[in-house]
């Protein structure tokens, strides 16, 4: 756990967030700036800065990370597929260094 970092904040319920869903090593909540209908966020509980800081020992988590998204994604109604991107490194766009998986779904258009 990182001391300031907003997404184990959220982890640990001291920030407010919309959670969809949580066990004992991922959190799922819904982005706070939306661009998609819908758009939330997979975590790892555990502070792992980015996709490219993962070790082969996280293979299993990413794994769940994966599996998960069209889960959540069929449960808050995106029906004809989503989109899922992770952001890695500046050159990748990344604004919180805290590993993400964005999933957006829902009617087009979008805004990105
Ligand atoms: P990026 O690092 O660029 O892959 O995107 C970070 C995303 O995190 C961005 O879409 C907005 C979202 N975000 C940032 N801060 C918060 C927050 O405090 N709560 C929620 N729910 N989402 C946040």
């Amino acid at each position: 756990m990182a001391e300031n970092c907003i997404f184990c904040r959220i982890v640990r319920h001291e920030v407010p967030s919309k959670i969809i869903y949580e066990d004992d090593c991922l959190l799922a909540f819904h982005d706070i700036n939306p661009a998609a209908p819908v758009h939330f966020l997979i975590i790892p509980k555990a502070h792992i800065e980015t996709l490219a800081d993962t070790q082969l020992s996280d293979e299993a988590l990413l794994g769940k990370m994966l599996l998960l998204a069209p889960k959540l994604a069929h449960e808050l109604g995106c029906e004809n597929g989503f989109r899922t991107v992770i952001n890695t490194g500046p050159d990748g766009g990344q604004e919180v260094y805290h590993l993400h998986m964005h999933v957006m779904g829902g009617p087009r258009p979008w805004r990105q």
